[in-house]
C-alpha cells in the first residue's frame, strides 16, 4: 500500500538506491577476495575446498584413487550428479558404474554449485598432471607409511588407499636374470595354452586341449592376474582385465567352496588391486565378499563350506554339517582387508569370531587342531588326529600372518602360533634315515605316523618368516631343516619331482632312502609349497643353494610336465620318468603361486614384493601389512 502511495520519483530514488548497494556490494566482494588470493595466493574457494572435501590435498594429490566408503552414495547429493564426475588419476578405466568415486559427503557441497566447480577444476588438473606418470611401475609396489594402523573398530570407518607405487617409479629397476627369465617363459608358455583352449574357464586341460569347470569364474585367469604383474606381462594382463572387466559375474547360479573362492579370487582381486591401483579389482573384490557372507549364517557362526553366490544360500557338504578346520580359518587375510578397504567392519567381524572362538576351544592338543570342526556346535569333531598337512595347513599359517598383517598386536594369534609350534615340536618331529632328515609326522589317537603331504612344506617358509618377525631363532633352524627335507622329497625321486605325499623311514635299511612313496600317492599336481619355503628361505639367508635347488625343480617341471601344444599338466607318477603319466589338469596355482614363487625366488631384488610390506595369502596373493615395518 505504502509502495503505491509514493510518487514515481521517490520510487525510482529507492529502486537507483538498491542498486548501488548491490553493485557495492559484489565489488566489494570481489576485491576482497583478489586482495586475500594476492596474500596467499589461494581464491577464496580454493581456500574452502580445502577445508570442505575431505582428503582432497591440493598440493599434493594422492597417487591412486581413494576408495570409496561402502555407503557412500551419490544419489544423495542430486547436483553433484549434474556434473561431470571427476574421474581417479588412472588410465586403466573399467564401465563408468564401477569406478570408485571421491568420497563427496560434505553436506555443505548440496548448496555450493560454485565450490563443486573449483573442485572439479582441481580434480580435472590433478588428473592431467597424474596421468602424464601414470603408467605405473610394473613391479614391486611399495606400500606408503601412513598406511592404516587399526583394524576396523566402528560400524563404518574411512576407506583405505591401495598400495601406492609412487617410490617404486623412483628406484632404479633390479635386472631381471636368466633364471627369471625362464620363468617367464614358462608362464608365457602356461598362458598360451590356458589361452588358447580355456579362455575365461577355470583350468586348462592341456592334452585334450579343452578346459574343465569349477566355479565357472575364470579361476585360472583371476588367480594368475598379479603373477602377471610381478612378471612384467603387460600385455597378458591388460588382455585379463579386459576379460574381467567384460565378463567376469559373479550373479550365477552356482556353488562355490568358501575357502576356496576366498583365497583365489577374492585374494586374487585384492593385490590385484593393490599392484596396479585400478578401481576395477576392488569392485569386484566386493562384489564376490558380499556374496560370501551367507556362509557364515550358521549357529555357530563357524562358515559353511560351500555358498551359492547367485541365490545367496549357504550350506555344509551334503554327507555332514562338519567344516574343515583350515577352510574356517584361512579366510581371514582376504576378509579382514576388504573391511579395511571399504570401511565395513561386517567382513571382518564374521571372520574374527571364527578366530576367537577358535582361540576358546577344547580338543586341542598343545596347540594343535583337529581336522574338523562342527557348523551347530561349534565343536571339533573327530578329535585325536593332529596334521600340518591337509584340512588343518593353513590354520597355523594363518595365524602367524594374521598377526604379522595386523601389526603384531593380537595376542591370541601369536599365543595360538607359538603353542602349535612348541606343538608340533613335542608331537610331530622325527628324523628319518639314513639322511636323518627332520620331517613332520601325523598324530593319530596316540600313534605317531611318518607320512608327510607336500602341503605341510609351506612349513619351513612360515617358520622363517616368524623368525624374521622377531620370534624364537630356533624357529629358524628348524626352518633350516624342514627345507632341507622338502628338497629331498625332489632330489630323492626318479623325476625330481615330489610326489603328493611320502613316507620317511625311521631306521636305515640296506638300499632303502629316506622317502618311500605309495602307489596312491606318486602324483604332482604342480604344487608350489617348496618353492614357496625356498623363496622365504633365500630372502631371509641369501644362501644361493635355494636359488639353486628352486631351479633344479623349474627344469623337471619343464621335463616331465611340459605339454608341447601349451600349458603344463599334473601327472600321476613321479617315478617313471619315461612315462610320468599326465593327468591332463594344470591347476590354477601353478600360475598363481608356483610360478610366482619362483620369480621372487630367483629375484635379488628385497623390494619385489617386500615382506616388511607385504603378507602372501594361502594362494601367494600379496595383501598390505597395516603397520609396515
Ligand atoms: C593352494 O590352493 C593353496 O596354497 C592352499 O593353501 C593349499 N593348496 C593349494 C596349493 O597346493
Amino acid at each position: 500500500k505504502k509502495w503505491k502511495q509514493l510518487s514515481r520519483l521517490q520510487r525510482s530514488v529507492i529502486l537507483f538506491l538498491f542498486a548501488f548497494l548491490a553493485v557495492c556490494g559484489v565489488i566489494s566482494y570481489t576485491s576482497m577476495g583478489e586482495a586475500w588470493k594476492s596474500l596467499t595466493n589461494k581464491s577464496l574457494d580454493d581456500q574452502r575446498t580445502e577445508q570442505e572435501i575431505p582428503g582432497l590435498k591440493l598440493a599434493n594429490p594422492a597417487v591412486l584413487p581413494a576408495p570409496q566408503k561402502a555407503d557412500a552414495n551419490h544419489g544423495d547429493y542430486p547436483e553433484l550428479s549434474l556434473q561431470k564426475q571427476p574421474k581417479p588419476p588412472h588410465i586403466r578405466r573399467g564401465p563408468s558404474n564401477l569406478q570408485i568415486k571421491a568420497p563427496w559427503r560434505d553436506t555443505r557441497l548440496r548448496t555450493r554449485h560454485s565450490t563443486i566447480r573449483a573442485v572439479e577444476e582441481v580434480v580435472q588438473a590433478n588428473k592431467e598432471e597424474k596421468t602424464e606418470k601414470s603408467i605405473i611401475s610394473w613391479r614391486g609396489a611399495v606400500i606408503e607409511p601412513d598406511q592404516s594402523t587399526e583394524p576396523p573398530s566402528s560400524k563404518i570407518k574411512e576407506p583405505e588407499k591401495p598400495s601406492s607405487v609412487e617410490a617404486e617409479d623412483q628406484k632404479e629397476p633390479v635386472p631381471i636374470n636368466e633364471r627369471q627369465l625362464a620363468v617367464i617363459e614358462a608362464f608365457r608358455h602356461a598362458w598360451r595354452g590356458y589361452k588358447d583352449f580355456a579362455w575365461g574357464h577355470d583350468e586348462l586341460k592341456p592334452l585334450s586341449k579343452s578346459y574343465s569347470e569349477w566355479f565357472g569364474l575364470g579361476l585360472t585367469l583371476i588367480d594368475a592376474l598379479d603373477t602377471m604383474w610381478i612378471l612384467g606381462l603387460k600385455e597378458e594382463f591388460e588382455e585379463a582385465r579386459k576379460w574381467v572387466a567384460n565378463n567376469l559375474v559373479f550373479d550365477k547360479n552356482v556353488d562355490v567352496n568358501l575357502f576356496e573362492s576366498t583365497i583365489r579370487i577374492l585374494g586374487g582381486l585384492l593385490s590385484t588391486y593393490h599392484l596396479s591401483g585400478d578401481s576395477l579389482f576392488l569392485e569386484k573384490a566386493k562384489d564376490i565378499g558380499n556374496r560370501l557372507m551367507p556362509a557364515f549364517k550358521t549357529p555357530s557362526k563357524i562358515p559353511y563350506s560351500d555358498v551359492n553366490i547367485g541365490r545367496g544360500t549357504a550350506h555344509p557338504p551334503r554327507w555332514t554339517s562338519d567344516s574343515t578346520v583350515a577352510e574356517v580359518t584361512s579366510i581371514q587375510l582376504e576378509f579382514r582387508e576388504l573391511s579395511r578397504l571399504t570401511g565395513d567392519e561386517k567382513f571382518q567381524k564374521a571372520v574374527d569370531e571364527v578366530m576367537k572362538h577358535v582361540h576358546t576351544l577344547s580338543g586341542k592338543n598343545d596347540g594343535l587342531v583337529p581336522m574338523f570342526i562342527n557348523t551347530n556346535s561349534g565343536q571339533f569333531t573327530h578329535l585325536g588326529v593332529y596334521t600340518l598337512g591337509a584340512r588343518a595347513d593353513s590354520y597355523y599359517e594363518y595365524l602367524l600372518k594374521q598377526w604379522i598383517q595386523g601389526g603384531k598386536k593380537e595376542n591370541e594369534l601369536l599365543e595360538d602360533y607359538m603353542r602349535a609350534m612348541e606343538g608340533v615340536k613335542k608331537h610331530l618331529l622325527q628324523r628319518s634315515a639314513p639322511k636323518k632328515l627332520t620331517f613332520v609326522g601325523e598324530l593319530a589317537h596316540g600313534h605317531f605316523s611318518a607320512k608327510m603331504d607336500h602341503l605341510v612344506c609351506f612349513l619351513p617358509g612360515t617358520l622363517a618368516l616368524g623368525a624374521h618377525n622377531g620370534l624364537a631363532a630356533d624357529h629358524m633352524k628348524l626352518a633350516e631343516a624342514l627345507i632341507e627335507t622338502c628338497y629331498q622329497m625332489y632330489a630323492q625321486v626318479e623325476t625330481g619331482l615330489s610326489p603328493e605325499i611320502v613316507h620317511f623311514n625311521l631306521h636305515a635299511q640296506e638300499g632303502h632312502k629316506d622317502v618311500e612313496i605309495k602307489p596312491a600317492d606318486r602324483h604332482n599336481l604342480l604344487r608350489p609349497e617348496t618353492v614357496e619355503s625356498l623363496f622365504y628361505m633365500y630372502r631371509f639367508t641369501g644362501d644361493k643353494k635355494y636359488q639353486d635347488w628352486g631351479w633344479e625343480i623349474l627344469q623337471n617341471f619343464n621335463k616331465y610336465t611340459r605339454v608341447p601344444t601349451g600349458g603344463y599338466t599334473s601327472i600321476n607318477n613321479v617315478q617313471n620318468p619315461s612315462n610320468p603319466e599326465p593327468r591332463d589338469k594344470m591347476e590354477s596355482f601353478f600360475l598363481g603361486e608356483t610360478l610366482k614363487y619362483m620369480f621372487l625366488l630367483f629375484s635379488d631384488d628385497i623390494d619385489l614384493i617386500n615382506l616388511d610390506k607385504y603378507v602372501f595369502n594361502t594362494e601367494a596373493h600379496p595383501l598390505p601389512i597395516w603397520v609396515p615395518a
